[in-house]
């Protein structure tokens, strides 16, 4: 993409000292991983995944919780990052001050490079026993489903974040204080609809400091961000870095 993008924006990206940066499911669509919202598909077309996404939901039918989780894992352990991915982690390597912040839990950040990310909805890579409260790294496959806990014999359940459950206080705390102390704040692929997260660019609008916000359609947030990029972050993002950093070529 020869980008054209205002050349204020490549200044600010520039002059940036400190870049806070959200993303959502939307930065691993283009690797093939459906968005939270986008229909299930297959068995799961029946279900809402904000209903599935529960403790409530868990506790009626563990096994079903389990499955939805277990068919999503294999789902994400087949993809690869995608461009939009690789050029947040060369932006991290072209300024110390970026913090990554994500709602996903597909780890995709990470596999591209990304140091210390922040998940704030915890990871679909990790399990962890739904009594304890603590992850769990191995446990005997039985073929009861789902598998119990080796210290409690508790169920175990992925370790993320549900609805009506508590993020991790210091995964949060320290999106908040990145989103409350940064020059730039970017929110990248996410509908804006599910909060704590969603409350964070309004942390740094408030500072009047500059949010880009990088969506192929627009969101609650959009009326308020100093820059609407409307399109792909696949595409997007590594235009963006070319053009802030043109002798870098963008990964991927
Ligand atoms: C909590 C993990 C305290 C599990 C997820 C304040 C006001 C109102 C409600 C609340 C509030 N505070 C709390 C709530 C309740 C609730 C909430 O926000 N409800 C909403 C829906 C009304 N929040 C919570 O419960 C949170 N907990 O606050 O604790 C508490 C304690 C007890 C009781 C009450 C409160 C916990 C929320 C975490 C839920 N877990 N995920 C799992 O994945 O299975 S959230 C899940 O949905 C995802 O993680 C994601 O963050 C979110 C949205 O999913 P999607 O829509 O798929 O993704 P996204 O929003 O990112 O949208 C996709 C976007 O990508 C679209 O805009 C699309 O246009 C764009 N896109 C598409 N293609 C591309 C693209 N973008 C770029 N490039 C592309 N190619």
């Amino acid at each position: 993409m020869s980008a054209k993008f205002p050349p204020q924006l490549i200044e600010v990206v520039r002059a940036a000292a400190q870049i806070a940066v959200l993303t959502g499911a939307g930065i691993s669509a283009e690797s093939g991983v459906p968005t939270f919202r986008q229909a299930q598909s297959g068995l799961w077309a029946q279900y809402d995944p904000q209903e599935l996404a529960t403790p409530q939901a868990f506790q009626r039918n563990p096994p079903l919780v389990w499955e939805w989780y277990a068919w999503r894992r294999t789902l994400v352990e087949q993809v690869q990052p995608n461009p939009g991915h690789f050029a947040l982690a060369e932006m991290a390597r072209r300024g110390p001050g970026l913090t990554l912040i994500t709602q996903n839990i597909d780890g995709l950040h990470q596999k591209a490079g990304s140091p210390n990310v922040i998940e704030l909805h915890g990871s679909i890579r990790r399990v962890k026993c739904f009594s304890e409260d603590q992850p769990v790294e191995q446990w005997a496959e039985t073929g009861e489903i789902p598998p119990r806990c080796p210290r409690c014999g508790g169920l175990l359940r992925p370790d993320v974040v549900w609805f009506n459950e508590n993020l991790p206080p210091q995964a949060l705390q320290a999106a908040i204080t990145a989103a409350k102390t940064c020059d730039l704040f970017f929110s990248i692929g996410t509908s804006g609809l599910v909060n704590p997260a969603a409350s964070l660019p309004y942390y740094a609008l408030e500072r009047d400091k500059p949010v880009v916000e990088i969506n192929p359609e627009p969101t609650p947030l959009t009326e308020y961000v100093s820059y609407s990029i409307q399109g792909p972050s696949g595409i997007v993002l590594p235009a963006l870095v070319e053009s802030a950093w043109p002798q870098v070529k963008a990964p991927g």
